[in-house]
């Protein structure tokens, strides 16, 4: 079996932000020391991450220097080469700063956009020159508590604005292959975000002047958060061709963003988002987009990230034994028969006849494979 320690080839990356992460809470202020970001940058590629995600201003703050700049994106490029990392999501923090406090890209106040715009430009600049190739959007501020303040139509038209002039400046500067992408979120740190899901945010893409270049990064959480079924969510964004990156995490369902580390909730949901990606042979990054728990303090961060990739590792092993189980396997293939295939012409089928109690018998074997599921990953299959 498996020792479960991470390689490249596992593609794990995390945010620079959760590394970052001080333990802070609307209750309380930090309880870790700082981290360097280019410190937390050598630190992942040790453990073998093959990937980092961070906003510009966790490499770069707000008004450093043009030098400064140079030096920390040359240094992080350095650190990134020497362990064999890739950067693959630059966004931008468009959130923290009162100046966002009512949104970015649909705030009401036309320089609050701007210079909303301003910071993903930059965001996009620093990602090319970290040879990644996607801007990820989540807009943490966008979305409201007082509706008498803004028209939704208002938000959605300016949510489309921004990403299509987005879209021209990738184009115009001839960034080629770069991507941009929507990471929906039902609400927190707004009492409602605008598109809470990726449902909504696909119906959104599709409105936008180059839909094929924009997709999506679920997050697990966000959408336990709305007490959604987060497989289904992902599913939804593969099957659209839209599934650009995936935040994993785990959270409790109906709650605040509570950014657990991966496996630590939902067991079974978990392993069935690592089998759709595995299963599909989807190549993008397993991005843990979560937070050490406040009462860790810095070395035990180190084992959050273990962690994550450890339970990650351990489901895919699992998902070898779902895919090879012999009685899994026979009734998922007694479910899937018999299939005749595609429907046929409806003159055909109008006059067809159906044995109503007969098709109704069937048994459905729900209760069994689910059983076995649950002990397969309960370690006695
Ligand atoms: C917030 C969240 C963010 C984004 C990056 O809930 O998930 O960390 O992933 O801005
Ligand atoms: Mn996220």
């Amino acid at each position: 079996m498996s020792d479960f320690v991470p390689t490249r080839e596992d593609r794990f990356a995390f945010g620079l932000w959760t590394i970052m992460n001080r333990g802070a809470d609307p209750f309380g202020g930090p309880t870790r020391e700082p981290i360097d970001p280019l410190e937390a940058i050598s630190e992942l590629g040790r453990r073998g991450v093959w990937a980092i995600e961070m906003h510009v201003e966790d490499l770069i703050p707000v008004g450093s220097s043009a030098a400064a700049r140079d030096r920390l994106i040359r240094e992080a490029r350095r650190r990134l080469d020497e362990y064999g990392m890739a950067c693959v999501n630059v966004g931008a923090n468009v959130f923290s700063h009162p100046v966002f406090r009512d949104g970015a890209l649909t705030s009401h106040d036309a320089k609050v956009r701007a210079l909303a715009m301003q910071r993903y430009m930059e965001a996009i600049d620093v990602g090319v020159e970290l040879g990644c190739t996607l801007c990820d959007l989540w807009w943490g501020r966008d979305g409201c508590e007082c509706d008498a303040a803004r028209s939704p139509l208002e938000a959605f038209k300016r949510l489309r604005e921004g990403l299509n002039y987005l879209q021209h400046y990738i184009d115009r500067r001839g960034y080629a292959g770069y991507r941009l992408a929507i990471e929906p979120k039902p609400n927190e740190p707004r009492g409602d975000a605008y598109l809470p899901t990726v449902g909504h945010a696909l119906g959104l893409i599709a409105m936008l002047d180059r839909p094929d270049n924009c997709g999506l990064v679920p997050e697990l959480a966000h959408a336990r958060m709305a007490g959604l079924n987060a497989f289904h969510e992902v599913a939804l964004a593969l099957d659209a061709g839209r599934l650009f990156g995936l935040h994993l995490n785990a959270q409790k369902p109906l709650r605040f963003d509570q950014d657990l580390r991966f496996g630590a909730e939902d067991l079974k949901e978990s392993f069935f988002v690592v089998r759709l990606i595995e299963d599909a042979g989807w190549t993008g990054a397993r991005t843990f987009d979560a937070h050490p728990y406040r009462t860790a303090d810095r070395e035990e961060v180190w084992d959050f990230v273990t962690g994550c990739m450890r339970s990650y590792l351990i489901l895919r092993e699992k998902v070898k034994r779902f895919n090879a189980d012999a009685e899994i396997q026979g009734l998922l293939r007694e479910l899937h028969e018999p299939d005749d295939g595609p429907l046929p012409d409806p003159q055909t089928l109008a006059g067809m006849h159906f044995d109503w109690d007969e098709l109704a018998r069937r048994r459905l074997h729900h209760e069994r494979l689910d059983q076995l599921t649950q002990e397969l990953l309960l370690g006695i299959r």
